[in-house]
């Protein structure tokens, strides 16, 4: 039977980094494939994942637990055709709940042996009381507190206290009989998504939740969440300091911008990823597309269009569409 793990939480919390540095060092031995959901049209994270693993597929048109339940099913179906993998990870977008993926890879007879919901330990005050992060924390029996060198132990105490609560009040239950679904939670930390092999063993055996799990609600959360996206362009002619004099300028409503911009001093391009208000950066090879920022965030068309007037350097196509 393949196995899969799904890797949920909110925007930016270091989801593709886990992937990137804990996956291949711990499963050198096994085939993994690994399937990307992006928020957004454009993918992003794929292209880095690619950088690393070659067997990645991404789906990134929408929210894979709303609206493409059957293409995810699709990409599932030619991955295991393309690859056979052993095992296959799926990061959820963002913005997505884990529980209607889980069910839809139960559904194709593939075990998930784990829900990971990764937490900026920093930022989890900043987003915590969004619904649908409640969701991926009520949804997920395995919780990576990430970026544990932004935190000091004291916050990591109220951090804990806080996850519990949360897990408590929304851990997905059977409807019928109120029972709770993921019965035990086990909890990590980690840095720049760093971790053991441990974190991947044997932590459930899931049979029980198959039959309960039909009815469990799926919450419409992209009719109340206000988080949207915008694409920008850049003009061909800038230099790394204009990126960054941009990222300087990012509203705090904004918490999340990638891209992959080319800079006329540095040779390769680069792969821009910032989250409330940190950014970091990489090189990226064979990129040959157009440079283009994705601002991720709520008031996204107003804070994108205030922007470009600021930095004549970003073009802000007219007519996009603001996808939720
Ligand atoms: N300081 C610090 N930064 C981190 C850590 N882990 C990840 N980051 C940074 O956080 C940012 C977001 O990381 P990603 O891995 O792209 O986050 P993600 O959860 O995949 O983001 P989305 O797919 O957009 O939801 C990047 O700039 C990372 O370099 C960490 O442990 N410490
Ligand atoms: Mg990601």
């Amino acid at each position: 039977m393949i196995s899969s793990f799904v890797i949920t939480g909110f925007l930016g919390v270091g989801k593709t980094t886990m992937l990137t540095n804990s996956v291949k060092e711990n499963f050198a031995d096994k085939k993994i494939a690994i399937i990307v959901n992006e928020f957004g049209d454009i993918g992003v994270d794929s292209k880095v994942l690619q950088n690393v693993h070659s067997e990645v597929l991404e789906i990134s048109e929408g929210c894979i637990c709303c609206q493409l339940a059957q293409e995810f099913e699709a990409g599932v179906a030619e991955i295991i055709q393309k690859y056979d993998p052993e095992i296959i990870f799926v990061e959820t977008s963002g913005a997505s709940e884990p529980f209607p993926i889980f069910l839809s890879l139960q559904n194709m007879g593939i075990s998930v042996d784990g829900v990971i919901c990764v937490i900026d330990s920093k930022n989890f005050d900043t987003y915590k009381d969004n619904s649908t992060s409640k969701y991926q924390l009520g949804g997920s029996n395995i919780i990576v507190l990430n970026k544990m060198d932004l935190v000091n132990e004291d916050e990591i105490k109220v951090l804990e206290a806080d996850i519990a609560n949360i897990k408590e009040e929304y851990n997905i239950k059977n409807t019928l009989t109120g029972e709770p679904i993921f019965k035990n939670y086990v909890t990590h930390r980690a840095e720049q998504g760093l971790v053991g092999r441990e974190l991947f063993e044997g932590v459930y055996k899931v049979e029980e939740v198959l039959e309960l799990a039909q009815d469990a609600k799926h919450l419409d959360h992209t009719l109340k969440d206000s988080i949207t996206q915008k694409v920008a362009y850049l003009k061909e002619d800038i230099n790394f300091d204009d990126v960054d004099q941009i990222l300087k300028n990012i509203p705090e409503s904004i918490y999340r911008v990638k891209g992959i911009v080319k800079v006329k001093d540095v040779p390769n391009a680069i792969f821009v990823n910032y989250s409330f208000g940190d950014a970091s950066f990489e090189e990226l090879l064979d990129y040959k597309e157009k440079s283009l920022l994705i601002f991720i965030g709520e008031n996204v068309d107003e804070e994108v269009n205030a922007l470009s007037k600021k930095f004549d350097i970003l073009n802000v196509p007219k007519f996009s569409i603001s996808k939720s």
